[in-house]
């Protein structure tokens, strides 16, 4: 796809030095990973704070275990997309950080170098009682849950609503964001906090704001430039774009 760019991207494209990515479930829709919003949204099914909350996991552990065990399933079966792709591509000719809210690991075996996963990451799995990673995922006991050596149960190692963020990460993409020339976001609704307010606070560091995604978002008046549609091919025509004026 070809794709026009205005003056002033051009120009913020070639002045840059510094470029962060902040991406949303929308990136990996392209792999064939279900959004949480979308018409075939995995929310839509059921609620977040049905599921994707610690206190569902106590009440019914083996209905969040299932939950995740068929969202991990899509996962290891998807492919980096175009989008990934090219963000992982972009790093021949900027340092670049992608601060991300999934937690389908597509970034990582893109080969993006640097990966802040804000919400965590569904292949890790560790004990709610001791605490210690599982390194192999045993077989599921008579309940039709995982557990620990210690006896403990296995959880996923993703963010759940009413957790904190890990303030490390978090920390790390606001200062990633602090020293950028331009925030790329994409594919994400804006929807979840404080993932969400990064992208006001890259407004407040005067940085140069990308929204890539199929839809309007409460972020996009934020937007200097904004496209919408697929962030594949977007990405993938901005990638072209840089080539010739830094290959
Ligand atoms: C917390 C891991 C402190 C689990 C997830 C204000 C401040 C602080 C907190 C809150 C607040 N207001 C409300 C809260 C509470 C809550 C929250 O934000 N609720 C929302 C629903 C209102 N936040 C929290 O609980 C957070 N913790 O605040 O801790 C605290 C502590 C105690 C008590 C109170 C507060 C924790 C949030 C983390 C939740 N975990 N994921 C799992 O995955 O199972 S969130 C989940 O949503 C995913 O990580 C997902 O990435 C994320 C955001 O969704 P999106 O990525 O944006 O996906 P979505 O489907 O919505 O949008 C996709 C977009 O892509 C769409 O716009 C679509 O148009 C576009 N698109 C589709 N296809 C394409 C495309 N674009 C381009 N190309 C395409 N092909
Ligand atoms: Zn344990």
């Amino acid at each position: 796809m070809s794709l026009l760019l205005e003056k002033h991207f051009i120009d913020a494209l070639k002045k840059a030095r510094r470029i962060v990515f902040f991406t949303g479930s929308g990136i990996s829709a392209e792999s064939g990973i279900p959004t949480f919003r979308g018409e075939e949204g995995l929310w839509n099914k059921f609620k977040p704070e049905e599921l994707a909350n610690f206190n569902a996991f106590i009440k019914n552990p083996a209905l969040v275990t299932d939950w995740y065990n068929f969202r991990r399933e899509i996962v290891r079966k998807a492919l980096p997309n175009p989008g990934h792709l090219s963000i992982y591509e972009f790093e021949k000719f900027y340092d670049v950080t992608v601060v991300t809210q999934n937690v389908d690991n597509l970034h990582k075996r893109a080969g993006s170098s640097i990966v802040l996963e804000l919400h965590g990451n569904i292949e890790r799995n560790f004990c709610i009682s001791c605490g210690k990673d599982a390194v192999e995922m045993p077989e599921k006991d008579k309940s039709g849950v995982f557990r620990c050596e210690c006896g403990g149960l296995l959880r996923p190692g993703v963010v759940w609503f009413g957790e904190n963020l890990p303030t490390a990460i978090f920390d790390a993409a606001e200062v990633a964001i602090s020293k950028s020339d331009l925030v790329f976001v994409v594919g994400t609704s804006l929807q979840v906090y404080p993932a969400a307010s990064l992208v006001q606070f890259a407004k407040g560091c005067n940085c140069y704001i990308v929204e890539i995604n199929t839809e309007n978002t409460p972020g996009s008046y934020l937007a200097d430039q904004k496209f919408i549609g697929k962030s594949g091919a977007h990405l993938s025509a901005i990638l072209e774009h840089v080539k010739r004026f830094r290959g």
